[in-house]
């Protein structure tokens, strides 16, 4: 550890070293799923290779994707690689249908994790002075328990408040002086207005100077927002229960992509729809396989992520390649009237509007043969008390996400604090399509 890196050596490893580190660990991985679980074996045999065919880095290009639904059909435990008795820990991600997606870590998962959430945390300047505030939620979910470890290794004070009572963590926040917060972009943004409600003025009352935000897409116009409205250096951080929760990827001080911790994760892009791999550089979906996990063990994971990667050395320092932020899931996209939308092109229209809030949902429905396509949202409490033309707002929104999505939603203007706040992952679209023709 130095001034600014936790690991100096891993963090700015040649990338041709790196390569040699990963091949070296994926032989050893394929290997061990292969000898460990039915799951891989079989998978391989369908696939007509063993683990002498992987001969490069590229010929894991040989082994088939691992999909969301294998972890669902092999629910509980049924891909885990090591005896029960070694499993320490487990989590689960909720998802909407079907079976819970299950993380099961054996010791040495554990540390890794932890290992690779003090080396995030620390990458953002978290250090051992600060008071850090983990409103992600405890439990099943690895939001909270992940940002705790990692802090944990670092040294630095934690307030586990995971979520709701709202009140009272700002009441917590500022009594403590806080300096780190860890939530969702979404909590953040409710926090902030909250403080601005119960007349906290989080520049002035607050100590906060980090924020690491995650867990759900989110834009550069809300980043832009929750740094002026909180006074800090907001973080993107991204991860997945399936590979070991946050802690796969962050941002460092120079904002400019999330560095994968590549020795721990191999990452390639894929076309969503072809399944063909992409060369750095193109978006697509991420696809990872863990290097070094154990319990659960993951080979070439299809994520539903959309992003790119950039794999030229960042002015950190950093050699570890950089994924842009998620764009949204491949099956978070909407298809309305045959035109393809992803949430974050409407989020990101309607932050351009400094008359409205950061609050808004989009409803689809078909009543009738077409789709009829709706986004509520709200007006700021300034806007309300100035004199707006709402008309002319309207139809400016529905212009700008015309030339910006081709199609000209119904726009309903309402007041803060109508659509409602969830605690956890923000819900923004509302399809009742389904079952209707
Ligand atoms: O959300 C782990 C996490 C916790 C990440 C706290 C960051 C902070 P899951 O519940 O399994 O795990 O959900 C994983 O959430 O595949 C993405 O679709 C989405 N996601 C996670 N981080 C980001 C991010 C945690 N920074 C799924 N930007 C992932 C956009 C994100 N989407």
């Amino acid at each position: 550890m130095n001034e600014t890196y936790w690991n100096e050596k891993i963090e700015t490893m040649p990338r041709e070293e790196l390569r040699k580190h990963q091949f070296r660990l994926l032989k050893e991985k394929i290997k061990f799923c292969y000898e460990k679980t039915a799951f891989y074996r079989n998978k391989f045999k369908k696939a007509g290779i063993t683990p002498e065919n992987i001969k490069t880095l590229e010929d894991i290009q040989k082994i088939p994707f691992t999909v969301k639904n294998d972890l669902r059909d092999n629910y509980p435990l049924g891909m885990v690689a090591v005896n029960l008795d070694e499993i320490v820990e487990i989590h689960a991600s909720s998802g909407t249908t079907g079976n819970p997606i299950i993380g099961a870590y054996s010791k040495s998962d554990m540390e890794v994790w932890q290992e690779l959430m003090a080396r995030s945390l620390y990458t953002t300047g978290v250090r051992r002075q600060d008071v850090t505030h983990i409103a992600y939620g405890y439990g099943l979910f690895t939001g909270g328990l992940g940002f705790h470890y990692g802090a944990q290794k670092i040294g630095a004070a934690i307030i586990p408040a995971g979520g709701g009572m709202t009140q009272r963590q700002i009441k917590l926040m500022k009594d403590l002086g806080t300096t780190v917060l860890c939530c969702t972009p979404s909590f953040a943004v409710y926090l902030a207005e909250t403080m601005i409600k119960e007349g906290v003025n989080p520049r002035k009352d607050l100590k906060l100077r980090i924020g690491l935000f995650g867990a759900e897409p989110w834009s550069e116009r809300i980043r832009e927002r929750i740094e002026s409205e909180l006074g800090i250096d907001a973080f993107d951080v991204y991860g997945l229960t399936e590979l070991c929760g946050p802690g796969v990827s962050i941002e460092c001080t120079e904002h400019n992509g999330l560095h994968i911790w590549e020795d721990h994760f191999l990452v390639e892009t894929i076309d969503p729809n072809t399944g063909e791999v992409l060369p750095a550089g193109e978006e697509g979906e991420l696809v990872f396989t863990a290097l070094t996990k154990t319990g659960l063990p993951i080979l070439r994971y299809r994520t539903r992520d959309i992003s790119v990667i950039d794999k030229e050395k960042c002015a950190c320092g950093r050699t570890h390649c950089r994924m842009m932020r998620v764009r949204g899931r491949s099956d978070d996209m909407l298809i309305i009237r045959g035109v393809n939308v992803f949430p974050s092109q409407v989020e990101y229209v309607l932050l351009g509007f400094p008359e409205l809030a950061s609050q808004y949902q989009i409803v689809i429905d078909r009543p009738e043969a077409l789709d009829v396509f709706s986004i509520k949202v709200e007006l700021t409490e300034k806007t309300l008390q100035t004199q707006v033309d709402l008309t002319a707002l309207k139809s400016k929104i529905i212009e700008k996400m015309h030339n910006v999505i081709g199609l000209s939603p119904i726009i309903e203007l309402v007041k803060p604090g109508e659509i409602p706040r969830t605690e956890g992952k923000a819900k923004r679209v509302l399809d009742l399509r389904s079952g209707k023709i």
